[in-house]
């Protein structure tokens, strides 16, 4: 967020996300909670806002700290423990549907290898928010894992997810596999995750690179549109 709109709250609001920040580097779960719970009740925060002012600022801080060997494994599990909690708190305002047209089904899991699910579960819950059937299959999932389930559930769209560089050239194997199995074509192939670009995406050949949870609804809506219009 630009300093300005955050520096534009009104001084008690600034302190309460600057607290609920500060929890989470902490993980200390249920004050972030707590505070998720205020800024939603007290003060008519958004959960749009919380994320983008508190829970995900908070991470990106627990994030450099991690890399610069400042925090270990350890303390940022209970740092995404936290987070976790005010996102179970959010997800019935995330996940809430009610008259909003249905849209087609998603896939969402994070590549094998990889075990980050904070973010792919945010992308999930605002599809969700938007209509879509989301079947989520967790963390280290196999190219088959994946095929299958978009087989099972007729599924129009495969969100993956990969945190680690490590781990986001097997969104290529699972892309391949899906050529390979002649249903390329009839998927819609959505990849995110903080060190995935646009032109890795295009390398790859998925269709969309989504930078954050906005991104994907909105992607996923566009594609939707397309294929209603091409049937
Ligand atoms: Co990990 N970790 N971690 N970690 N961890 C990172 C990713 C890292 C960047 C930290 C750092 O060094 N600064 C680094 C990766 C370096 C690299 O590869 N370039 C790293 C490392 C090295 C590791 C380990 C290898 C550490 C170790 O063991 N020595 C290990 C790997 C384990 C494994 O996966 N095999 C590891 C472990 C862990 C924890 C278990 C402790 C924990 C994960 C807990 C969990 O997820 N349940 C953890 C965490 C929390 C992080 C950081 C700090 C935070 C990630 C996060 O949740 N961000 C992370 C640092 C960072 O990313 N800045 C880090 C908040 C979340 C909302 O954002 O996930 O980016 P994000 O999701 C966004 C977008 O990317 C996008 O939308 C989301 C919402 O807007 N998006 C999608 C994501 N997925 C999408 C899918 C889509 C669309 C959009 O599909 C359509």
């Amino acid at each position: 967020m630009d300093s300005d709109t955050f520096d534009n709250l009104p001084e008690a609001l600034q302190e309460l996300y600057i607290k609920m920040q500060d929890d989470l580097y902490d993980g200390m779960r249920e004050e972030v909670v707590e505070a998720t719970n205020e800024a939603l009740q007290e003060w008519g925060q958004t959960p749009g806002e919380i994320l983008q002012r508190g829970l995900v600022a908070g991470m990106d801080i627990v994030g450099v700290d991690f890399r610069d060997g400042i925090l270990f494994v350890p303390e940022v599990l209970l740092a995404a423990k936290a987070m976790k909690g005010a996102m179970e708190l959010l997800r019935p305002l995330l996940t809430d549907a009610k008259d909003v047209q249905r849209q087609g089904t998603v896939i969402i899991g994070t590549v094998k290898g990889d075990i980050h699910d904070i973010g792919k579960n945010l992308v999930g819950m605002m599809l969700e928010g938007a209509g879509f059937e989301v079947i989520n299959l967790g963390i280290n999932v196999d190219a088959d894992q994946f095929l299958a389930a978009l087989r099972e559930y007729n599924a129009d769209i495969l969100g993956m997810s990969a945190l680690l560089t490590t781990t986001m050239p097997y969104m290529r194997t699972v892309i391949q596999r899906l050529g390979e199995e002649g249903m390329r074509q009839e998927t819609i192939v959505l990849v995110g995750g903080a060190p995935l670009t646009e032109a890795f995406a295009e390398d790859i050949g998925a269709d969309r690179y989504c930078e954050d949870a906005a991104v994907a609804v909105e992607a996923a809506k566009a594609f939707m549109e397309m294929k209603r219009r091409n049937s």
